[in-house]
């Protein structure tokens, strides 16, 4: 640990952390909880309530930018990382993590990560992660689909600094949350691109759910990028695009978990930029297909390469 709140690795990234899918924001989220562990003395991977019902250190906002050296799917095996990570307190039920992921070879210091860094001067090589996380438990024991916000009552918080004000994504996950989008206002300088795409999903229980049985914060990442692939191909273009997408933007807002058989509609809006057209927005929205509920809202920034994003309506 570099201080009471903060931490810092080095990291040799191995196969289970990176991929054209959903590895690296596993292992991020990974950090977020060791992090938490570390800095409120709290033991969230077997956190219990007070009645001593399991309470989970969810994700309920994951936002992260992709720098020019390090983004989500620009990993491979060996690449060597300074990661720095630090926990805030955000109420009393909930806590903020922020990452940096550096490419080792910057040698940048082992001090406490700025939030002013994260916020307002990225390094441009280094990938940056907020995770919002938020205590719940099951409202009832065998479902998914009704969490409640409760706190183990060994959660200790008051030592971890304040996030600033300036920076809290209350108001942006709360206005995601009502609208269903992260643009609900047409972002500046972009546009609609084609019609709005929509599709299912069945929950694919090889693979999506955790191990205490709740639809797993990361699969969100895949079942998402499951339904921008479909758009993708709609398009006609081809896979391998698809696995070199540079990400340099994606916020992920989780307002519900479900259960086994549960199947998602999902909504997919695209914008791309006016003046770089190689800049696209995917804005897309799950719901429950059988309620409607909301479930989950995601944007995603895309540096393209301008040959096959111009080719596309
Ligand atoms: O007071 P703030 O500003 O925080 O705002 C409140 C509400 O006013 C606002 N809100 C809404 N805003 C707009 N439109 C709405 N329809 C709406 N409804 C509520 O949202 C803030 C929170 O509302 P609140 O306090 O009533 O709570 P809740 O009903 O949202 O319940 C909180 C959760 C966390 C139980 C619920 O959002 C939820 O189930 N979220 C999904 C969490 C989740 O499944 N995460 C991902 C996977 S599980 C996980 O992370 C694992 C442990 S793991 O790592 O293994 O994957």
């Amino acid at each position: 640990m570099v201080d009471d709140s903060s931490l810092s690795r080095h990291v040799v990234v191995a196969p289970g952390m990176c991929s054209g899918g959903s590895l690296i924001f596993g292992q991020i989220g990974d950090w977020t909880w060791e992090s938490v562990a570390a800095a409120c003395h709290t033991n969230v991977h077997a956190a219990r309530t007070s009645e001593g019902q399991p309470a989970y250190l969810s994700f309920y906002y994951f936002h992260v930018r992709g720098g020019q050296v390090v983004h989500p799917h620009g990993l491979t095996f060996g690449d060597e990382l300074q990661v720095t990570s630090r926990v805030f307190q955000f109420g009393g039920q909930s806590v903020i993590t922020l990452h940096r992921l550096a490419p080792a070879g910057l040698g940048l210091a082992d001090a406490p990560l700025d939030p002013a860094e994260l916020y307002e001067r990225p390094h441009p090589d280094c990938l940056y992660a907020e995770n919002f996380n938020r205590w719940i438990a099951r409202s009832r024991p065998s479902s998914n689909r009704q969490l409640s916000e409760v706190a183990p009552p060994d959660f200790s918080y008051s030592g971890l600094p304040r996030l600033p004000n300036s920076y809290s994504p209350r108001t942006l996950v709360g206005r995601a949350r009502e609208t269903g989008s992260f643009y609900s206002a047409a972002p500046p300088g972009l546009v609609a691109a084609g019609p709005a795409h929509t599709s299912e999903y069945e929950l694919d229980v090889a693979r999506d759910l955790n191990g205490a049985g709740l639809v797993y914060f990361a699969s969100y990442f895949s079942i998402f990028d499951t339904a921008l692939l479909r758009v993708w191909r709609s398009l006609g273009r081809g896979d391998e695009h698809f696995l070199r997408r540079k990400v340099v933007d994606q916020k992920v807002g989780y307002f519900g978990n479900a259960d086994p058989g549960a199947v998602f509609t999902i909504t997919v809006h695209r914008w791309h930029s006016v003046a770089q057209p190689r800049i696209e927005i995917a804005d897309m929205a799950m719901r429950d297909s059988g309620t409607g509920r909301l479930l989950a809202v995601a944007g995603i920034e895309i540096d393209g390469d301008a040959s096959y994003m111009d080719a596309s309506p």
